[in-house]
């Protein structure tokens, strides 16, 4: 019963040709095997999915209740706000709930009462997912498009952010960039950011309520007009760096920087009809997977890709447990129209070689009769790249298959006996040296070049007598003083030197102890 079924979806893919399935059940000679091909989820709208923060907090209106009026009849201020009235209330959820009932619903600011301080606000979308925009983004602005604002977005989760879009009614005022429209693109400056006044200039609050962000028309510059040709983008999509990554994003943002004005300056004696309220923000894309799953769901609080190919990962960006024979790779749409899964392959695929994703080439090696791995990289080493290279030590955190496994050592060359490091990271330090790292010296030694260890010092090597230490190498004595620490008196005496045990030795000594005196004295 389910190998017709599988063999139908067989003949739908041939006949698409258009990345939905990720295998089927091929029949060859009364024996069945998968056939693997790149996949990619349906893409769908994002607007359930999505979290939203506006900021700053208090910029919703109703806290207190507020009256507002309408640009297009300023006299007309009948309207409330009031956040603990449900029917007058404007909460951020009202740009993306569903209006079932035909009633549009919209989140509302504050008034610009506070004018000439600029009204600001953002507004933050998230998905915690990579995504990939396949539709124009449809911002739809009640009481008028705002004059000035901006469109930004991460791939990181919201911890870096770039601009998307420029939105003005005068670019180059607003922004000092030149107007520019999606159709003064080409193919070589697709991914240019743009300043664009096509959405900012009044025409009253009811003629056109969207902003939008062109996808369908940075697309048509590959697929033609109508979007006939998708192998054509997605062609470019591989060969076009920085292409794919144009479309994908984990987070948006608005940031709303002068509201519309009704194709006038701002009037001071009515500020309560200047704010901004948008009814809808429409976000149509697909779950970024690498072209490895099929499908794209809800779990944990944020959408994942459903892995296949043996991939896993929120974005099918790893190699499963035991698949890790080859470095993962992301699929690809060519050779056009199925293009290539590069599925992850199981380890012992190669020869029973597993590499831990450290190389792709294996050898065998005659004489010995095994097979080994070829070139291991990230600093590994071994028949299977299963240990780290002299000079690295095991990453505890990481698995064998990690990229960053081995960490290196960086033992202080003057500090340190060789190279190596223990599990934990710490090098053999020479005599009167310590730390991980061999960077510090031990009570009684100092740092140069090395550690070396100290003639004087201020605790236990004392200098004597008045001494006095220089850079715990040398005591500087004074005159009558002389020794490592100036512990020894200098012979000083009348006939005979007291502290010279050695002038009752020779004749020679006392000489020279006499010589010494005499000379001290005229000296003196
Ligand atoms: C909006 O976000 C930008 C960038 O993080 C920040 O500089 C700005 O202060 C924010 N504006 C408001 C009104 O919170
Ligand atoms: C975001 O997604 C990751 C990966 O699925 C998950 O571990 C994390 O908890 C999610 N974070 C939030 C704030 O939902
Ligand atoms: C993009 O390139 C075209 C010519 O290929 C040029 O006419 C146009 O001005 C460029 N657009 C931008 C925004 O630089
Ligand atoms: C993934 O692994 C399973 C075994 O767990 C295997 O049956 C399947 O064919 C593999 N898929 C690919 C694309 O290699
Ligand atoms: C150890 O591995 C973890 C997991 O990959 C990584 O986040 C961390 O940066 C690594 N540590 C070092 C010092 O490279
Ligand atoms: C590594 O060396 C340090 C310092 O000698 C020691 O404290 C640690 O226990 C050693 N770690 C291992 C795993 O041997
Ligand atoms: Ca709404």
């Amino acid at each position: 019963m389910l190998l017709p079924a599988l063999l139908f979806l067989q003949c739908v893919l041939v006949t698409l040709g258009q990345y939905d399935i990720c295998k089927s059940l091929m029949s060859t000679d009364d024996k069945y095997t998968w056939e693997f091909y790149a996949c990619q989820p349906r893409a769908t709208s994002m607007k359930d999915y999505m979290q939203i923060r506006v900021e700053p907090p208090d910029i919703t209106c109703g806290d207190p209740p507020e009256r507002f009026c309408t640009l297009e009849n300023p006299y007309l201020c009948s309207d409330e706000c009031d956040a603990s009235t449900t029917d007058l209330a404007h909460p951020p959820q009202l740009m993306q709930d569903r209006e079932t009932n035909g009633l549009i619903t919209y989140w509302q600011t504050v008034t610009w009462s506070r004018f000439p301080e600029p009204l600001l606000a953002n507004i933050t979308l998230s998905w915690n997912k990579s995504l990939e925009v396949t539709d124009d983004i449809e911002i739809t602005f009640e009481y008028g498009r705002p004059t000035i604002m901006v469109l930004e977005k991460s791939l990181d989760k919201g911890r870096s952010w770039q601009p998307y879009q420029y939105y003005a009614d005068d670019c180059s005022e607003a922004f000092g960039m030149p107007a520019k429209r999606v159709e003064h693109l080409s193919a070589a400056n697709v991914t240019r950011v743009i300043c664009t006044e096509q959405y900012s200039r009044w025409v009253g609050s009811k003629n056109e309520k969207i902003v939008r962000f062109e996808v369908r028309d940075r697309f048509a510059i590959f697929a033609g007009p109508r979007l006939l040709n998708m192998d054509n983008l997605y062609t470019r999509m591989e060969s076009m760096k920085g292409l794919r990554d144009f479309f994908t994003f984990t987070d948006l943002r608005l940031r709303l920087l002068k509201p519309a004005l009704g194709g006038t300056y701002v009037q001071r004696d009515n500020l309560l009809k200047y704010f901004y309220a948008i009814s809808n923000i429409e976000v149509t894309a697909r779950c970024k997977c690498n072209l490895h799953a099929g499908q794209c769901t809800f779990r944990d609080g944020s959408l994942q890709c459903n892995c296949e190919h043996n991939t896993t990962g929120q974005d099918c960006a790893r190699c499963a447990r035991g698949f890790k024979a080859k470095s993962w790779k992301p699929g690809s749409y060519l050779p056009t129209p199925n293009g290539s899964p590069n599925a992850c392959e199981a380890a012992g695929s190669l020869g029973n070689c597993e590499c831990y994703g450290h190389s792709n080439r294996c050898s065998y090696i005659d004489f010995i009769n095994i097979v080994t791995c070829v070139s291991c990289k990230h600093n590994t080493r071994g028949q299977n790249c299963q240990h780290c290279r002299l000079g690295y030590f095991r990453n505890a955190s990481a698995e064998l298959d990690d990229e960053n496994v081995c960490i290196e050592c960086n033992c202080n060359q003057l500090g340190s006996l060789h190279a190596r490091c223990n599990e934990t990271g710490f090098c053999q330090c020479r005599e009167g040296t310590t730390g991980q790292k061999c960077e510090d010296c031990l009570p009684g030694y100092n740092w140069k070049q090395g550690c070396v260890s100290n003639v004087c010092d201020d605790e236990l090597l004392l200098c004597q007598n008045g001494g006095t230490c220089v850079q715990n190498q040398k005591c500087v004595c004074p005159p009558e003083f002389r020794g490592v620490l100036c512990e020894q008196l200098r012979c000083k005496g009348e006939k005979v030197c007291n502290g010279c045990p050695a002038c009752y030795l020779s004749l020679l000594t006392v000489l020279l102890c006499l010589v010494t005196s005499s000379l001290l004295k005229a000296s003196a």
